[in-house]
């Protein structure tokens, strides 16, 4: 009896307490009710940032960074809450879900973004960029920065670019030197009409599927093989499914941080300037980490018993001959004067 008097009690307080915060904020958050009774507390926000890729992953990491400074520099006005593994949905779904204004962050591969944008497909076309150093000129120049503004017409907001980072071959049936090692496996690509078109140029059956897919196909059967960056193909386990990593780094690919634009139009001035710094200090950490783990991976995958191959220059070439014929097809549909403006642009860098 005395136990139920007190929590009638606490009950009591709790209840006075929530009463004297006014009016509820529009996103759940833990609104602090110290302080004079009478001023009305700040609006609180809440970023909820979904992934496909696990919490390894340099992807993730990089929301970790975003997420402290966030946290920290907008004194609690924002909380951020992440979630991996396509806990959310995959890449799509959750582009999907920024522009309903259900969801806040996510930041896929550059390739599903070409079904909203089809001048993002520059980034699909392989052996574009010759450098990461290069490709990250490029995506924080004028160029990459108007494909993020083109992407608000779309009720998204590209805040920057993070990297994935080259892409490599795996497979479960045999090492891959040739483009005819590679006839008739079945390897799994981004959404994306370039890749499909790539890999059935080299001889291979290729099929598209979501990243959250893609680990229980191979595991089955469904299919051979897949491509993906160093970092992925290690962090992922992917080795548990595949024995054959092709150092071939087809395609670079670019990560785009997203947000809703239903949520952006709803912030504060100075809280936009705090997630759109957040986006930039976490891009630079990102990179490096990227780009440290592709180096130390490979060995990694090794250990982890997977057969590397590295390709000669001579191999190399076979798999980008196949290129010029991608870049004919596909120039009319992305647009063949900003292609050719693309390809100097990149040139222009690359002599730098
Ligand atoms: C993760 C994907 C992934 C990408 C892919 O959601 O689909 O293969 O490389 O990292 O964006």
């Amino acid at each position: 009896m005395k136990h139920l008097k007190k929590t009638m009690a606490l009950l009591l307080v709790a209840v006075l307490l929530l009463a004297g915060c006014g009016s509820t904020p529009a996103q759940p958050s833990e609104q602090e009710t110290g302080g004079a009774a009478a001023a009305e507390p700040e609006k609180t926000y809440l970023i909820r940032a979904g992934i496909g890729l696990n919490d390894q992953h340099p992807q993730y990491l990089g929301l970790e960074i975003m997420k402290e400074y966030i946290e920290r520099e907008s004194n609690g006005r924002i909380e951020m809450q992440l979630f991996h593994s396509s806990q959310l949905g995959d890449d799509i779904q959750m582009m999907e879900a920024l522009q309903m204004g259900s969801q806040e962050i996510t930041c896929p591969s550059s390739a599903p973004i070409s079904s909203i944008d089809k001048r993002n497909m520059v980034f699909d076309l392989p052996f574009l960029f010759p450098s990461e150093e290069v490709a990250s000129a490029f995506l924080d120049g004028a160029f990459g920065q108007e494909l993020l503004d083109g992407l608000e017409d779309h009720g998204l907001v590209g805040l920057a670019y993070w990297e994935n980072g080259y892409r490599h071959l795996t497979n479960s049936v045999r090492e891959v030197r040739t483009p005819e090692d590679l006839r008739g496996l079945k390897i799994r690509t981004m959404e994306n009409q370039i890749h499909l078109d790539f890999f059935r140029e080299l001889g291979a059956n290729p099929t598209p599927m979501p990243f959250g897919e893609l680990f229980t196909a191979m595991q089955q059967g469904v299919v051979d093989g897949q491509e993906n960056p160093v970092s992925t193909i290690y962090l992922q386990s992917f080795s548990e499914v595949q024995d054959y990593t092709t150092l071939t780094g087809h395609v670079y690919s670019p990560f785009v941080l997203l947000m809703s634009k239903v949520f952006w139009d709803e912030l504060p001035e100075d809280l936009k300037e705090i997630v759109q710094e957040a986006a930039y200090v976490a891009q630079e950490e990102q990179r490096r980490i990227s780009r440290e783990y592709a180096d130390e991976m490979v060995e990694g995958l090794r250990e982890q018993g997977m057969t590397v191959t590295e390709l000669t220059l001579e191999e190399l070439q076979a798999f980008q001959q196949v290129t010029s014929s991608t870049i004919d097809k596909f120039k009319g549909d992305i647009g063949a004067d900003y292609v050719d403006q693309v390809l100097e642009e990149i040139q222009r860098l690359t002599n730098e």
